[in-house]
């Protein structure tokens, strides 16, 4: 017998096609000429998916019904409808854990460039205002003593709550139930956000929470509010948020996620009280080859005891 023929659909970080050498045949979809002739000639063949940001949902899986797993390179897995794939007996993976502490980094990193504008002093400098027009002028915002409220308290949220109580930050959350934490719980969060003033957004994307952050949180928070996102560009309503930035209606936003990305929004790219990254909060070496090795993981042993290590909620229920 042959070895198990895995599809990978778009290109992917170097070591998950390194870690699979031997395991199975690896379809580079993309460097196909014929990428759906491929497709149906291999249909029955096609056990498993590896993808980085192929959007993958029921009519896609319907074209491979060979397929029993998608293991997705990432922690968030809003590309792929898993609902539609345990439906129809396939099983999807994410990356958790491996990257916790250096989007909680990121995190903390593009806070501090928000409150303290460290971007815009640097560009000051570099513009040699510095030596013509003297100091940079003193930031209105300090991070100590301030009110965070964290809109998913997950594993991210709480390494990122970690980091910031050192700096005097109160901790407050929002999630759909309350969790056994010590931080004050908020069922509502334009109530949250009435209280803080920063909002921390590490909340998962997908349909359930797109535009959970818009015009009414915005006010709700306040002209001494600031929004911090390192999920998903799709939580925010971007062009609520581009208006609460121009009219003051919040002090600041640090954003490391679009919802257009890597489209900006293009006021985002004039607004001096925007910090912007072009989703960095994973991407450093050690991380990403850490995330491409769990992809590995559960493609692997998928395939030699049928029980991948890091199923999503959604699939739980079909390795029972
Ligand atoms: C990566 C991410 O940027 O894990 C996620 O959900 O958004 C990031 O770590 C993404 O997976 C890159 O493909």
């Amino acid at each position: 017998m042959g070895l198990p023929v895995v599809l990978m659909p778009g290109p992917m970080h170097e070591a998950v096609a390194a870690g699979l050498d031997g395991h199975c045949e690896l379809i580079r979809l993309w460097e196909e000429s014929d990428p759906d002739a491929v497709l149906a000639a291999r249909r029955d063949e096609i056990v498993a998916v590896a993808t980085g940001g192929t959007a993958i949902d029921g009519p896609y899986l319907d074209r491979l019904p060979a397929v029993r797993l998608v293991a997705s390179f990432g922690v968030g897995y809003d590309r792929i409808d898993a609902t539609a794939a345990a439906e129809r007996g396939v099983v999807v993976t994410n990356t958790p854990g491996v990257l916790d502490d250096e989007v909680a980094d990121t995190a903390l990193g593009l806070l501090l460039m928000t409150v303290r504008e460290l971007g815009q002093a640097e560009r000051y400098l570099r513009d040699g205002k510095w030596a013509g027009g003297g100091p940079y002028p003193l930031t209105r915002a300090t991070m100590h003593g301030r009110r965070m409220g964290i809109l998913g308290l997950g594993r991210i949220g709480q390494a990122i709550a970690d980091r910031v109580q050192p700096f005097g930050i109160t901790v407050a959350y929002h999630n759909r139930s309350p969790k056994d934490v010590e931080y004050q719980y908020y069922p509502s969060l334009v109530e949250m956000a009435a209280d803080v003033d920063i909002l921390m957004i590490v909340i998962p994307g997908g349909d359930t929470t797109r535009h959970l952050v818009n015009a009414e949180v915005l006010k709700a928070l306040g002209p001494d509010g600031i929004v911090i996102n390192v999920a998903r560009g799709t939580v925010v309503d971007e062009q609520a948020l581009v208006d609460a930035l121009r009219t003051n209606t919040i002090h600041a936003a640090g954003l490391d996620v679009f919802e257009h990305e890597p489209k900006v929004h293009p006021d985002l790219l004039t607004l001096p009280n925007a910090v912007l990254l072009p989703h960095v909060g994973s991407a450093t070496i050690p991380t990403r080859t850490a995330m491409a090795n769990l992809v590995v993981q559960n493609l692997t042993t998928y395939l030699t005891t049928g029980a991948p290590v890091t199923p999503v909620p959604e699939s739980t229920h079909l390795l029972d």
